[in-house]
Parts: C-alpha cells; sequence; structure tokens
C-alpha cells in the first residue's frame, strides 16, 4: 500500500504518510548500509532489527531507497529483502541520486542522500551507522564524502556513533566545523570512533539527555540557523572494540585497500568488508549493536521534536 504524496517527489508508506502528517515521531535510515556496508544475511537481519528498534523507541521507521526509480521512504518487507539480496544497486549520493530516478533503477541511499530524501517527505531525525568523511591521504586524493556539505545544507538531526575510524577524524571534525556543523558527543566528551567509543579527541559539544537535543533544535530553528545536526552517540562498552585493537586492523585494511587499487565510492564498502574480514566478523557484531542503539535513540529524539510541535 503506497500513497502517491505529489508534489513531493517521494513515494512514502501510509504508515509513514499519516505519522508525518499528524506530528508522530519518524525516523528515516539509509540503505546503503544495506547493500554496501554489511554482507548477506546480516544486513537484512540488521535492517529488520533496526527498524523494529525505532517502532520499540515509540516512532515509525522510514527506510529509504530508490526502488525502480521511485525514490522511497518506508519499504516493505518483500522490497526490503530485494534490496538486500541484490548485487547491482547503484550507491547514491547528491550528484547521482537523480540519475536512479532518471534511469528507473534500484538505488540505495547514503547518508547525504538519505537526508535529502527525509527533508522531501518531512522527516527530521534519521540513524544511521557512522557518516562519512575526509579520508586518511585527502590532502593527496581530495576524498571527501558529500555527507558532510549535506549536514551543512539539510536541516536533519542525524544520529551516529561518530565518523567511521577508517577516516582522517581530526580532519573530518575541522571540516564539519568549517561547515558550520554541530558535533554533539551524547553522554561523553570524548567524539566516538564507530567501533571504539572513544577516538581520542574532545567533541566540539556534549549533551548528557534528549532534552538537550530538544532544546538545542529548537534555539537553532529561533535562530534561522540552517542545516543539520550530527549527534555522535557511543557504542556500548560490551560491544565496542577498543581504540588500540581497531588501530592495527584499520592500518592493514588501508594497505590492503591501496595495495588493490580502490578508489572513488568503492573505497568505504571495501574497507568496512575488510574490516570484518581482519576482525573475524567481530566489527560487523559491533557495527549491528552501535545502528541498534542509535536508531533506539533517533526514535527518543524523534519523539521530543514531535512533541515540542511543528519538528517531529
Ligand atoms: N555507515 C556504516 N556503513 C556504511 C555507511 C555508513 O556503518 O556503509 C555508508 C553511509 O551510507 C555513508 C557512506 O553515507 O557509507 C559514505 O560513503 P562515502 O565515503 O563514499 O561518501
Ligand atoms: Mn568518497
Amino acid at each position: 500500500m503506497q500513497t502517491d504524496t505529489r508534489p513531493i517527489p517521494i513515494t512514502v508508506t501510509d504508515e509513514v504518510a499519516d505519522a508525518v502528517q499528524s506530528g508522530h515521531p519518524v525516523v528515516a535510515l539509509e540503505s546503503t548500509i544495506v547493500t554496501h556496508g554489511m554482507p548477506w544475511p546480516e544486513n537484512l537481519q540488521t535492517a529488520q532489527a533496526v527498524e523494529a528498534a525505532v517502532r520499540d523507541s515509540g516512532a515509525v521507521p522510514a527506510t529509504v531507497a530508490v526502488i525502480e526509480g521511485e525514490l522511497c521512504a518506508g519499504l516493505s518487507s518483500d522490497v526490503l529483502e530485494r534490496l538486500a539480496k541484490a548485487d547491482d544497486v547503484m550507491k547514491l549520493s547528491r550528484a547521482d541520486l537523480a540519475m536512479a530516478v532518471a534511469r528507473g533503477a534500484n538505488g540505495s541511499t547514503t547518508v547525504a542522500a538519505t537526508m535529502i530524501a527525509a527533508a522531501l517527505a518531512g522527516i527530521h531525525v534519521f540513524a544511521t551507522g557512522g557518516i562519512g568523511g575526509v579520508h586518511r591521504g585527502a590532502e593527496a586524493s581530495f576524498d571527501i564524502s558529500a555527507d558532510l556539505q549535506e549536514l551543512s545544507r539539510t536541516d536533519v538531526t542525524v544520529v551516529c556513533a561518530g565518523a567511521k575510524a577508517i577516516l582522517d577524524l581530526p580532519k573530518t571534525l575541522e571540516v564539519l566545523e568549517t561547515l558550520g556543523v554541530p558535533v554533539l558527543a551524547y553522554g561523553q566528551d570524548a567524539l566516538p570512533a564507530f567501533w571504539s567509543r572513544d577516538s581520542g579527541l574532545a567533541a566540539p559539544l556534549r549533551v548528557d539527555d534528549v532534552d538537550e537535543i530538544v532544546a538545542f533544535r529548537a534555539a537553532r530553528q529561533r535562530l534561522a540557523i540552517d542545516g543539520g545536526v550530527l549527534v555522535a552517540r557511543p557504542v556500548d562498552s560490551e560491544h565496542e572494540i577498543p581504540r588500540t585493537e581497531m588501530q592495527a586492523h584499520i592500518e592493514q585494511a588501508l594497505t590492503d585497500a591501496s595495495r588493490a587499487g580502490v578508489r572513488g565510492k568503492r573505497v568505504t564498502p571495501w574497507l568496512l568488508g575488510r574490516i570484518v574480514e581482519l576482525t573475524d566478523g567481530r566489527s560487523l557484531a559491533t557495527n549491528r549493536e552501535l545502528i541498534l542503539g542509535n536508531a533506539r535513540l533517533a526514535g527518543e529524539i524523534a519523539g521530543g521534536y514531535s512533541r515540542l510541535g511543528g519538528v517531529g
């Protein structure tokens, strides 16, 4: 059951449409993590568990993808399963989202493209694992994820576990600051580093509960400050892989990637896959847990925004 919400160029399920219209909390979810971020069948299991975690926190999940050219927020379980099994899905960011629509192709949305879709659908909160950022060696490769620019321009609160630790985290923080993107560490001073709770870097801002995030967003709106908010929640201690342990695996994966000549869009998925191998699957379990935690927190934030009214 799909509702065409034209002139809004996005197809939302009836459940998502009703929730958005009535100001009920909704959380957008990305699909690149499903098609390019995790192997089958963990990708589908995680996507389903993440949707359930959003529901447990009292919000409606809206997984975003382009299905046969249609930009969708909210996918049926059949479609989600097909997407998880497919291996010819385009990985879409701001630059190529419209090409999948124009071609009638299937595509999964990165953080950047999911933010665009969420804003079109009237959804203000989005949960993911880790955002893209400035890659190591970016001074030579210029590889900086479009996720950062999107955060600076699109009003969606993105809940993540920090930027993926395969990136250059100090440079990623600098670029976020330059772009005016607030980075709020949740419940600690340190910026989390995806699989690890502590990146060794202080986060620019710290919040300790959902009410602080809600008040912050409300103040930004009063001040008419554009763009998104990045909330970085550390993975729970029992599931983390400490930074000292991850460092060696990350170095190894980066060396292997450069030997294999991996470039461009393939870099992030390739490194994530290699790290799953190097950690004997442990990184995958951590990845799953951190996304589940982010989904629950995102649901609570969406609840807070919707209680305030007009921003759910
Ligand atoms: N976080 C994960 N797994 C992923 C990604 C994030 O745990 O696969 C994806 C997100 O969709 C993010 C993208 O937007 O990787 C970044 O890719 P790039 O570096 O090519 O912009
Ligand atoms: Mn890139």
